[in-house]
C-alpha cells in the first residue's frame, strides 16, 4: 500500500481588492489544517492568489499585470512555502505566470515535502475569447490574457506516486488524462474557476454544470485508473458566483469525498496509490488493448470532418 492522504483545499471567493497576503493566509490556515489532518500533499484551486481576473476586460498592460507573479515562489507566497517546508506538506496551486520574456499563462505547480519545485504545468485548454463579446452575460478572457502552455501533459515521481496536473476547462477533454495515463499517471491534480451559469445560455443552471465537472472527473479517473483531485475556487466573486463541487475521486470513478460548502473548505482522503494497479493491469493496460492504428485523427485534425464532406 503506497497511501498518500490527500487535502482537497477549496477557497471561497477572493474579492478583486484582497490583496495577496490576506489571500496567502487563508492558504496557510488550509494548509495548518491539512497538516493537523495528517495530510501529505495540499491541492489549492486555479488561479488562487486573486479573484477570477479573466471577467475583467482590460487594455491597460500595467492593469492586467498586476494579477501575474514574476517568481514562484514571490515576496508574498514565500510564507506559503515556508509553512509548507515547516509542516512537511506537499502542494499543488494554480497562478497566472509572466515569464522573465514577458509571456503570460495560467500555470500550476506542485512541489515536494521540502517545498521545493518539482513539477510546473501550463494550461492548454484555454476557454472564452480573446475580445470583449456583448452577446455573452458576462466575459470570460482566458484567451486574452494568457498563451496556451507549452509543456504538455508532464507526470512527475513524487512522494513515491506517478503525479500529474492539469486546469479546469482540461478537465473536460479526455485527451488530457490519457496523455497522462499513457504515462502511468497515479495522481491527477486540478483546481478550477467555474461560473454557476453559461454566459450563452443562461438555462444551463448549477446542477447540470456541477454534474458535468464530475462526470468529466470520474471518467478521467475510470478510464486511466488514477486517483483524480479536483479543487473549486466558489462562491460570489465580485457580483459572479463561481460553483463549488470539489471532489476526490478513485481509480474506480467512485467520488470519495465531495465539498458541501462554498467556502474555504478541506476535503481530506486516504489514498492508496497502488489502487490503480488493478485498472491499469486489467481493463486499461494499455499495452494490451489500446488499438493506435486507429486513433489518428485525434491527433491530426481538430474540428469535426464528416466523411461526406470530401476534405
Ligand atoms: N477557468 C476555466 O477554465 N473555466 C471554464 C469555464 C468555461 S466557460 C467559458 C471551465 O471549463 O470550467
Amino acid at each position: 500500500m503506497r497511501q498518500i492522504v490527500i487535502g482537497a483545499a477549496q477557497m471561497g471567493p477572493i474579492q478583486k481588492d484582497e490583496p495577496r497576503k490576506a489571500v496567502v493566509a487563508r492558504m496557510i490556515a488550509l494548509l495548518e489544517q491539512a497538516a493537523a489532518r495528517g495530510c501529505d500533499v495540499i491541492v489549492y484551486p486555479e488561479l488562487c492568489l486573486t479573484t477570477f481576473f479573466p471577467r475583467h476586460f482590460m487594455e491597460d498592460a500595467a492593469e492586467i499585470d498586476r494579477w501575474f507573479e514574476r517568481e514562484m515562489p514571490g515576496p508574498e507566497t514565500a510564507p506559503l512555502f515556508e509553512a509548507a517546508r515547516a509542516r512537511g506538506v506537499a502542494m499543488s496551486f494554480g497562478y497566472a505566470e509572466l515569464t522573465p520574456e514577458g509571456r503570460r499563462f495560467n500555470t500550476a505547480i506542485v512541489t515536494d515535502k521540502a517545498g521545493r519545485i518539482v513539477g510546473k504545468y501550463r494550461k492548454v485548454h484555454l476557454p472564452g475569447h480573446a475580445e470583449y463579446d456583448p452577446e455573452r452575460s458576462f466575459q470570460h478572457l482566458e484567451k486574452r490574457y494568457f498563451e496556451p502552455g507549452d509543456l504538455g501533459f508532464p507526470v512527475w515521481r513524487n512522494l513515491d506516486a506517478w503525479m500529474g496536473m492539469c486546469i479546469c476547462n482540461d478537465r473536460r477533454w479526455p485527451e488530457v488524462y490519457r496523455v497522462m495515463g499513457l504515462q502511468g499517471v497515479e495522481l491527477i491534480m486540478l483546481g478550477y474557476n467555474t461560473p454557476s451559469v453559461n454566459s450563452q445560455d443562461g438555462r444551463e443552471g448549477l446542477e447540470r454544470r456541477l454534474y458535468h465537472s464530475e462526470l468529466s472527473m470520474a471518467a478521467g479517473a475510470y478510464q486511466n485508473a488514477a486517483w483524480v483531485v479536483g479543487v473549486a475556487k466558489a462562491g460570489d466573486e465580485d457580483g459572479h458566483h463561481l460553483m463549488a463541487g470539489s471532489v476526490i475521486i478513485d481509480p474506480d470513478g467512485i467520488v470519495v469525498a465531495r465539498a458541501e460548502t462554498e467556502g474555504d473548505e478541506l476535503l481530506v482522503h486516504g489514498c492508496d496509490m497502488d489502487a490503480c494497479n488493478f485498472g491499469k493491469s486489467t481493463i486499461f493496460d494499455f499495452a494490451r488493448h489500446r488499438r493506435v492504428e486507429h486513433y489518428g485523427p485525434i491527433t491530426a485534425q481538430t474540428g469535426v470532418i464528416h466523411p461526406d464532406s470530401g476534405a
